[in-house]
C-alpha cells in the first residue's frame, strides 16, 4: 500500500467523496445491488442508512446518499463469504494474528458456528442443537446476574425489545452497550439538567436557528449528512463556529455532492467562519470563560439600563440554581482559564460576543465531549451556557447531541437499560405476566469489571466489537477466554468472536440491507434516530446465504430453548413483527398506535418533554449544575504534559476498518500515526516524519507498561499540549479503570501520556 503523509487542501465532499464511494462500490458490490441498495437508502420504502443517526429531511431528498453510507452499505452486501469451509482452513489462533481490517474482510459469515477447542476451529452447527445447548448452560445458573447482554448499536427497536424481554423474564438487568461508551453523559447528564437524556432539537430548528456551535464532534468523517444542514445554514447567513483541538476538514468547507453546480464550478461553501482550537480536555475551563464574559457584559449593559443579554424571565421561570453558577464562573480565575483552555482572553471573549449577539442558538457536540473523566460535567455546562440565554424549548435552539450507531437511541428508549424505569417494568409484569428484575444491573465498565473479576460466567453480543472497543484489552482479552459460555450475534468476524470461552457460539445475521422473510412475509423493522424521529426500514437485497436468520428469531430461538416455561409468546412475534411493535406500544405508551403511524412517510416523533420547556426534573425545572474548579488534571494542564485523544479515521466505523486513508487529515496507506502542533512538536524536540513512542501515565505521574511503540508525527493544525491518534489500535492506552464517575464512560480522549523519540538505532517500527 502506497504510504504517503501530505496536506489535503480540498474541501470535505465534492469528487473525493463521489470517488471514494465508487471505489466501495467496484470493490464490494455487483451493480445491480448497488442501484437498488443507494437509491432506496432511507426513503420511504427502503432500508435505513446503517451508517449513522443523523436523520434524513422527510425521507424525500432524490439522492441523499454520502460517502459513509455507502461504504457501510458496500460493506454489508460485499460478496465476500466467511464460509464454514474457511472457518476449517483456518484455526482461532491462526486468525488471531490476522489484523482487524483482514477479519471482517473475509466477508458476511453464513452459517451458525461453534468453537471446538480440540481443532481449535469454529464448526458448522445447527441452529436448534446451538439454542439447546445455549438453554441448558443458561439454565445451570442459580444467579441470573452471572450472565452479561452487550447491544451494540445497530441493532433494531424490534430485535432490542425481545432482547431486554429474553433477558427480564431470564432475570437480569445487566445491558452493558455501546452507548455506555457513547452518549452515556449525554443520557446521564441531559436528565439531570433537562429532565430529558436527549437532544432537544429537530431538523426544522435548523432552519431557524442564528448561530451553531460545533463543539467535539467531526462531521465530514461521522456525520457526512449533517454538512448538507451545515452548507444550508452557511448559505442562508447564520453563523458555525467550531471548537476542536483539530482543525477538522468537514467544519471548514463543503463541495456538495449532490449539487451539480457546486461539483461542475469546483465551488465551496463555507461552514465555520470561527474556529477555536481548544486544548484537549479545556472545554469546561473554555465554556467557564465564555460564561462569565457573557454574565459580566451582561451586568454591564444592565448597569446602563439595557436589556442586557442573559433571559432574565426564562431564568426565573424555569431554571434553578442561576445564583450558583454565577458566582462560580465569577470567581472563575482568567489566568487558570486561559492555561487549561489553551485559548487566550480575547479568543474567548470574541466567542462570548458571538454567542451574546445570537438569538437562537443550537449546540452540537460528539465524543470529543463526551469521553473524557468529566464528561457528564462537560455537556452539562453545554446546557448551562445554553439556559443562561433561553436557548432550549424555542424554535431555532437546542442541545444536539450527535449521536453514534444508526439506532442507538432507539435501543435504549425501548429498554436497554441497566436503570429501568419503574413504570416500564410495571408494564412488563402487566402486559407479559412475569415479574421482571428490579435490582439495577451492569453497565459497560461494570460488566468487563465482572469477566475479570471472575463474578461473571456467561456473555451474550448483540452485535459489536465489546473486547475491542472497550479500554485495557492486555487485561480483558485473557478474562474473557475464562468465560463458561459466549455468544455472538454479528454479520462479520471480528477479534472479540475470537476470545473464544469454555463454549464459544458465532451466530451470522441478516443485516439491515436484507430482505427479512418471517411467517406472515417480508418484514420491517423500525429505527429512532438522533432527533427522536422513529421510522421503518425494510431490507431488500438478497440475503448473504441461506442459513442466516433475524436477529430476532435468533432472541426467540435461545429464550424458547432457555426459559422452557416461559409466559412469552416468541413464536408469534416473530412470525410477524407487528405484533412485537404491539409489544412494545403496550410497554412503553410513547408509542402509541405504532403500527399505525409508522406506515405514515418520515414515520413518527417521538415526543420531548424538555423541548417544550416541561422539565421532568426532581425540582421540575431546568437546573444549572455548577461544578468546581476546571476539572482538569492540574498536573496535565500546567506543566505541559501531553494528554492523548483516540479518534476516527475517515476509512473507519468503529472498530471496522474499510481502508487505510485518513483523507481529510492528508493520511494515506497508514495508520501509526501521532498527530501533534508546530509548537509542541518544537517543544517536544521532534519533526515531521519522526518516530516516536507513546507511554501512559499512571495517576501519580510515573509511566505505566502501556506504549505505543515506532508512531510516526505527524505536524497538524492543532492545539497545543494535545496528541491525537487513532482507535482501536490505541485502546490499550487506556486503563479500565480511568472513566468518568457519573455516567461510567471511559476516557478515550483524555489519556495522560509521555513522548519520546525514537533514535533511528532504537527505532522500532510496527
Ligand atoms: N464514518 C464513520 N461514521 C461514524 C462512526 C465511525 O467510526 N465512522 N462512528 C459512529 C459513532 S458510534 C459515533 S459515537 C460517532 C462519533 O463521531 P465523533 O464524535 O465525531 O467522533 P470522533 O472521531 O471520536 O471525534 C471526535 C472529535 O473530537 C475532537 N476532540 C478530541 N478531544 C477533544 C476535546 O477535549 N474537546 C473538544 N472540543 N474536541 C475534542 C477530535 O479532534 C475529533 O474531531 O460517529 C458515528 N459515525
Ligand atoms: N479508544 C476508543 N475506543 C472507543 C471509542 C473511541 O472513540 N476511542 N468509541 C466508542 C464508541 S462511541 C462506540 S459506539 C463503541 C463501538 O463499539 P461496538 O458497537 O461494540 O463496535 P462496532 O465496531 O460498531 O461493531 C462492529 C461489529 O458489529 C457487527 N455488526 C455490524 N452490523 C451488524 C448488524 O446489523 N447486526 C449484528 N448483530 N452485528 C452487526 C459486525 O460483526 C462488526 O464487526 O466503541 C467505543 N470505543
Ligand atoms: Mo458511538
Amino acid at each position: 500500500m502506497n504510504k504517503k503523509i501530505e496536506v489535503y487542501s480540498g474541501p470535505a465532499g465534492g469528487w473525493g467523496a463521489l470517488k471514494a464511494v465508487a471505489k466501495a462500490l467496484r470493490e464490494q458490490m455487483n451493480i445491480r445491488h448497488d442501484v437498488i441498495a443507494l437509491f432506496d437508502m432511507n426513503k420511504a420504502e427502503g432500508f435505513d442508512c446503517p451508517g449513522c443517526a443523523w436523520p434524513d429531511p422527510n425521507h424525500t431528498a432524490s439522492f441523499d446518499i454520502c460517502e459513509n453510507g455507502a461504504k457501510a452499505v458496500s460493506w454489508e452486501a460485499t460478496s465476500k463469504r466467511a464460509t464454514p469451509e474457511f472457518f476449517a482452513h483456518h484455526t482461532v489462533s491462526e486468525l488471531f494474528e490476522w489484523s482487524d481490517f483482514e477479519l471482517e474482510d473475509s466477508g458476511r459469515l453464513t452459517h451458525p458456528l461453534k468453537y471446538n477447542p480440540t481443532k481449535d476451529c469454529f464448526e458448522r452447527i445447527e441452529w436448534q442443537v446451538a439454542f439447546d445447548e445455549i438453554g441448558t448452560q443458561l439454565r445451570q445458573y442459580n444467579d441470573p446476574d452471572v450472565v452479561e447482554f452487550y447491544t451494540s448499536g445497530r441493532t433494531s427497536n424490534e430485535a432490542a425489545f425481545l432482547y431486554q424481554l429474553f433477558a427480564r423474564e431470564y432475570g437480569t438487568n445487566n445491558f452493558p452497550d455501546c452507548s455506555n461508551m457513547c452518549h452515556e453523559p449525554t443520557s446521564v447528564g441531559l436528565a439531570a439538567s433537562i429532565g430529558v437524556g436527549k437532544g432537544t432539537v429537530s431538523l426544522d430548528d435548523f432552519e431557524h436557528c442564528d448561530l451553531v456551535i460545533c463543539i467535539g464532534h467531526n462531521p465530514g468523517t461521522n456525520h457526512p449528512r449533517m454538512l448538507t444542514s451545515l452548507r444550508e445554514i452557511a448559505l442562508r447567513g447564520a453563523r458555525i463556529v467550531a471548537i476542536n483541538p483539530m482543525q477538522e476538514r468537514g467544519l471548514e468547507r463543503f463541495t456538495a455532492p449532490q449539487n451539480p453546480i457546486e461539483m461542475l464550478t469546483n465551488t465551496q461553501t463555507q461552514l465555520a467562519n470561527a474556529y477555536f482550537h481548544v486544548r484537549i480536555g479545556g472545554d469546561v475551563a473554555l465554556l467557564k470563560g465564555m460564561m462569565r464574559r457573557l454574565i459580566e457584559k451582561h451586568d454591564e449593559q444592565r448597569a446602563e439600563g439595557n436589556i442586557g443579554f442573559l433571559d432574565e424571565a426564562f431564568i426565573s421561570d424555569h431554571t434553578q440554581g442561576f445564583q450558583d453558577l454565577r458566582s462560580d464562573v465569577l470567581n472563575t480565575d482568567w489566568h487558570d482559564i486561559t492555561q487549561v483552555s489553551g485559548l487566550t482572553y480575547e479568543q474567548i471573549e470574541s466567542l462570548a460576543d458571538i454567542y451574546a449577539q445570537s438569538e437562537r442558538t443550537i449546540i452540537c457536540y460528539g465524543m470529543g465531549i463526551t469521553q473524557h473523566q468529566h464528561g457528564t460535567q462537560n455537556v452539562q455546562q453545554l446546557i448551562n451556557l445554553l439556559l443562561l440565554k433561553g436557548n432550549i424549548g424555542k424554535a431555532g435552539a437546542g442541545i444536539c447531541p450527535l449521536r453514534g450507531h444508526s439506532n442507538v437511541q432507539g435501543d435504549r428508549t425501548v429498554g436497554i437499560t441497566e436503570k429501568p424505569s419503574e413504570s416500564m417494568l410495571n408494564n412488563i409484569e402487566k402486559h407479559f405476566g412475569f415479574v421482571p428484575p428490579k435490582k439495577f444491573g451492569h453497565a459497560a465498565i461494570e460488566s468487563m469489571k465482572a469477566i475479570c473479576e471472575g463474578s461473571a460466567r456467561a456473555l451474550v453480543c448483540m452485535g459489536g466489537n465489546f473486547a475491542v472497543a472497550m479500554p485495557d484489552r492486555t487485561v480483558t482479552f485473557e478474562r474473557m477466554t475464562q468465560l463458561d459460555l459466549v455468544v455472538h450475534l454479528a454479520t462479520k468476524l471480528n477479534r472479540s468472536h475470537l476470545l473464544t470461552a469454555k463454549q464459544s457460539y458465532l451466530f451470522p445475521v441478516l443485516g439491515r440491507t436484507e430482505i427479512d422473510m418471517q411467517e406472515s412475509g417480508a418484514q420491517s423493522i423500525t429505527v429512532e434516530d438522533s432527533m427522536s424521529m422513529v421510522h421503518a426500514s425494510r431490507g431488500l437485497l438478497k440475503p448473504a446465504s441461506n442459513t442466516l436468520m433475524s436477529e430476532c428469531a435468533i432472541i426467540a430461538g435461545i429464550a424458547q430453548s432457555t426459559l422452557l416455561n416461559s409466559v412469552v409468546k416468541w413464536r408469534t412475534m416473530v412470525a410477524d413483527y407487528d405484533n412485537i411493535r404491539n409489544a412494545i406500544e403496550a410497554v412503553i405508551p410513547e408509542f402509541y398506535k405504532f403500527n399505525e403511524r409508522i406506515k405514515q412517510p418520515g414515520g413518527f416523533y417521538l415526543p420531548n418533554a424538555a423541548a417544550t420547556r416541561c422539565w421532568l426534573t426532581a425540582s421540575q425545572k431546568a437546573n444549572f449544575i455548577s461544578t468546581k474548579g476546571l476539572l482538569e488534571d492540574p498536573r496535565s494542564a500546567f506543566n505541559s504534559e501531553l494528554v492523548l485523544a483516540t479518534v476516527r479515521s475517515h476509512d473507519q466505523y468503529n472498530t471496522t476498518l474499510y481502508g487505510m486513508n485518513d483523507r481529510y487529515r492528508g493520511v494515506f496507506g497508514r495508520r501509526d500515526v501521532v498527530f501533534i502542533s508546530t509548537t509542541q512538536a518544537r517543544q517536544c524536540g521532534v519533526n515531521a516524519g519522526d518516530k516516536v513512542n507513546l507511554v501512559a501515565l499512571l495517576p501519580d505521574g510515573k509511566r505505566s507498561t502501556r506504549s505505543m511503540l515506532g508512531l510516526t508525527v505527524v505536524i497538524y493544525d492543532m492545539a497545543d499540549r494535545s496528541l491525537v491518534t487513532y482507535f482501536p489500535e490505541a485502546s490499550h492506552m487506556l486503563a479500565l479503570g480511568n472513566y468518568d464517575i457519573q455516567s461510567g464512560i471511559p476516557a478515550y480522549k483524555s489519556i495522560p501520556v509521555a513522548m519520546d523519540k525514537c533514535f533511528p538505532d532504537k527505532a522500532t517500527s510496527h
